[in-house]
């Protein structure tokens, strides 16, 4: 039996994957609700393909728990945010969810660490909690550190066909975990020990954030002297061996904005293009905010009380709000005794969590006089007409009706 701790956006559909393919699977997870709600056979958020998959694992057998289970494989999906002073990781959830892993394991149990850690977060912070907890790590307890690497929007799909990474102490553990994961695991599967591991998965959403960042860059250069930054990439991107990503209002969700300050807080004299790249996507919103100024002036508009923004998430068809460029344009708004003026609408955010939020498109856009496209949500697209009449600054590159403004 596999318990799989943490339930949230990765714990979840990773728990179902396993009991959708024969694996007898418990979730546990220390949230009641979010329990109950699981056990009445609900999903807590919305991806494609989620549900679907809920179906089949139920008919496989899945349990939802508060309780930690007695088993010889443990996998933690807890959350691993960073400390906002320091920048250093926060291992509070996972070395909780460690010691509760101790009271009740066997001796010879696997213990797998999905979370995202930095480099080094095993050695300092989970073995002394096994060690002090009575077991012999290699012997009694075996660890693994195993990131995934799905993104929100597609989840389901990349569990399957993504390749992954394992890492273990001993690589006949890291064997045993790898065929455990194939059972759904199409993708090819690379054992290796835990610090590499560990590390490779922090590069690889620090490289995104790097690439982001030039995007961005580039955005802010051509926008100075007028060029056209969507086109300029875009040829670029014919060369072979280029491949720019896309400016935007900023980098957000719980990971490409968090990772990056892991390798800055632990090594901030050698960090420094990372640094650098992380303040660049931090200075987006506040970009974004300075555009609207201008377009409002350009086009005649006086008044922020008709000015709205579209989408709430961090990005497209996600119901992720955590991080969001939006969120943090309305704090910085506020900040500024702006706030709460402008109108805000998410399709995908059926919570109130900001003043003046609408529930409804055309409600919505009956009150604003300029549209600021925020993210690029499929319903925004498929109904682009009707911002026909509207002034719009797109921070996304989506909207082709004459006369829109762009980053
Ligand atoms: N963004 C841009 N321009 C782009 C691409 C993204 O501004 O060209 C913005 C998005 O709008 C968003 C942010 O960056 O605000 C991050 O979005 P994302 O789609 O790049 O990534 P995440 O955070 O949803 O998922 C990432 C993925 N990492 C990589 O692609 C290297 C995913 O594979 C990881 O599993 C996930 O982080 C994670 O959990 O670490």
């Amino acid at each position: 039996m596999i318990n799989i701790i943490g339930l949230g956006y990765i714990g979840l559909p990773t728990a179902l994957m396993f009991a959708s393919h024969g694996c007898e699977v418990v979730g546990t997870d220390y949230n009641h609700e979010l329990v109950a709600t699981l056990n009445a056979g609900h999903a807590t958020f919305e991806e494609k393909g989620l549900d679907e998959l809920f179906e089949k694992a139920l008919a496989g057998g899945i349990r939802f728990s508060t309780e930690y289970q007695k088993t010889d494989l443990y996998i933690i999906a807890v959350p691993t945010p960073y400390d906002n002073d320091s920048k250093k990781i926060d291992p509070s959830y996972m070395v909780s969810a460690v010691k509760s892993v101790m009271e009740v394991c066997p001796k010879g149990a696997v213990l797998v660490i999905e979370s995202t850690i930095s480099p080094g977060t095993i050695d300092k912070f989970v073995r002394p909690v096994v060690t002090e907890a009575g077991f012999t790590i290699g012997e009694d307890l075996h660890l693994v550190h195993a990131p995934e690497r799905i993104i929100p929007g597609n989840m389901v799909y990349e569990l399957e066909y993504n390749s992954r990474t394992i890492g273990a102490d001993d690589p006949a553990v890291g064997e045993k975990v790898k065929e455990a994961y194939a059972t759904f695991c199409k993708g090819e599967i690379v054992v290796t020990d835990i610090r590499t591991a560990e590390m490779t998965k922090v590069v690889e959403n620090t490289f995104r954030d790097i690439n982001i960042a030039f995007a961005n860059e580039l955005a802010k250069i051509c926008r100075s002297d007028n060029m056209d930054v969507y086109e300029i990439i875009r040829i670029a991107n014919k060369h072979p061996r280029v491949n720019i990503l896309s400016p935007g209002p900023g980098v957000g969700g719980h990971c490409i904005s968090v990772d990056p300050w892991f390798l800055v807080g632990d090594y901030p004299m050698l960090a420094k293009l990372i640094l650098c790249a992380r303040t660049t996507n931090d200075s987006m919103p506040d970009f974004v905010l300075e555009r609207i100024r201008t377009v409002m002036k350009e086009e005649g508009l006086t008044d922020l009380t008709r000015v709205g923004f579209y989408g709430l998430t961090y990005k497209e068809n996600v119901d992720d709000v955590r991080e969001s460029p939006t969120l943090q344009m309305l704090e910085s708004m506020e900040r500024h005794l702006a706030g709460g003026l402008v109108k805000v609408y998410d399709p995908w955010v059926k919570r109130d969590l900001v003043p003046n939020q609408y529930h409804n498109f055309d409600a919505f856009l009956n009150d604003v006089d300029m549209v600021v496209i925020l993210v690029g949500h499929s319903e925004l697209r498929e109904h682009m007409e009707k911002l026909q009449d509207k002034v719009v600054l797109d921070t996304r590159h989506i909207c082709f009706l004459p006369g829109t403004h762009r980053l």
